[in-house]
């Protein structure tokens, strides 16, 4: 079994695989395991004193351009999905949208990190992943319209973005779904003797499907080269993790299957990266997977339709103060890598890229009623 590249305690573990077994058997069966949870509590807090300063030496490390180009991705998908849901609200936009505010740390961190030809499939949460592959914001918004110019010609919509040039393998509904074929794309990749990798994101609540444990076991046991990246915004539609999960690490699941996991702060952009690369390294040299458990906050519903009746809005607001753009830009700024200057750039940069979308989206036709029956396997 490879060496896990994580501090975590609970990796350590994951080598002879005893976990947190004689901790949990003294419970008594139903008995909530608060240990774990202080655990977690405990972990975020050291992860955020930690934050500024491995996000300062981080940055020290990494090529000035990419950089740049991170903090581009991260404006821009916010700016994207400000302006979808301003056209969701005029009527642009039908059926489910689901956006990523204050989860963009997450998809550029993570997808920035990977080789033109690595792999990736995700959940219904999918326009900024799908821009980060190299989708342009055009084809992503006439996607979410509808209409022909659309990544999958407007017969998908906002949850089934999809690029097989761009080894972007969608855009799914089924929550927990993708983290199956996820785990056949890392085994075809090894059974073709590749050495792509396959990133699988997916939401916390996923992790209590079936699709998660068995993917893991089979990752596992066959050493396919997937990192499985939990989205952990605390919550999966209107219910909270803490209300729907015996314990509150999702990392320390990985151990269960022996399998290299890390906890990450998914409002660092930094953070994200390196574990990340960290992850890929154990693929590309003898196909070890990894569990990533990210975590972030969604600053929006969980779709448009959601009037979030379940959380206050401090809540919401102390999660807004450590929003990952800001933290971001301080870095970059702190760093001299960007000046405020740069920061208008980029933040006009991705505005036009957005304007630019909309208006291509509008002038873009309505599929062809000829096309109603193409490209339908099911
Ligand atoms: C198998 C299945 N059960 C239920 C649903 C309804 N549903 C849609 S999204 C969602 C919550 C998923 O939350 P999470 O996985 O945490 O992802 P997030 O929305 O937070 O990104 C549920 C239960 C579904 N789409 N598929
Ligand atoms: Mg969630």
């Amino acid at each position: 079994m490879p060496k896990t590249a994580t501090s975590r305690k609970s990796a350590a573990t994951a080598e002879n695989g005893s976990g947190n077994a004689p901790k949990g058997a003294e419970l008594k069966i139903g008995e909530r395991d608060r240990s774990l949870d202080s655990d977690v509590l405990e972990l975020a807090k050291t992860e955020y004193v930690k934050r500024r300063k491995s996000q300062l030496e981080s940055i020290k490390k990494t090529d000035k351009k990419l950089l740049r180009k991170m903090l581009y991705q991260m404006v821009l998908g916010r700016r994207f999905e400000e302006k979808c849901a301003e056209v969701y609200r005029m009527g642009k936009i039908g059926g489910f949208c689901h956006l990523y505010i204050g989860q963009e740390a997450i998809a550029v961190g993570s997808m920035m990190a990977l080789r033109q030809d690595d792999m990736v499939i995700t959940a219904y949460r999918d326009h900024v992943q799908a821009m980060v592959k190299g989708m342009t914001p055009e084809s992503v918004m006439a996607e979410l319209y509808g209409k022909e110019g659309g990544c999958v010609k407007g017969k998908g919509g906002s949850m089934h973005m999809f690029s097989k040039e761009l080894q972007f393998f969608g855009g799914h509904g089924i929550v927990g779904g993708q983290i199956g074929v996820g785990t056949g794309m890392a085994y075809a990749a090894k059974y073709k003797g590749t050495d792509q990798v396959t990133l699988c994101f997916f939401g916390e609540a996923a992790v209590n499907q079936g699709m998660f444990h068995e993917s893991l076991n089979m990752a596992q046991l066959w050493k396919l080269p997937c990192i499985y990246i939990c989205e952990n915004n605390q919550y999966g539609m209107g219910t909270s993790q803490k209300r729907a999960m015996s314990i509150s690490s999702i990392a320390k699941k990985g151990d269960a299957y022996g399998i290299a996991n890390e906890f990450v702060d998914g409002m660092d952009v930094m953070a994200v990266r390196d574990a990340t690369l960290r992850a890929i390294g154990r693929a590309r040299k003898d196909g070890s997977p990894t569990l990533l458990e990210i975590r972030a906050y969604r600053f929006m519903g969980h779709s448009m339709s959601d009037p979030g009746n379940y959380r206050t809005r401090d809540e919401i607001a102390k999660y807004q103060e450590r929003d990952p753009i800001v933290l971001f830009k301080d870095s970059l700024k702190e760093s001299k890598v960007l000046g405020d200057k740069d920061f208008e750039k980029i933040e006009q940069e991705a505005v036009e890229a957005v304007t630019k979308a909309v208006k291509f989206a509008d002038e873009s036709p309505l599929p062809n009623e000829k096309e109603l029956f193409t490209d339908v396997y099911a």
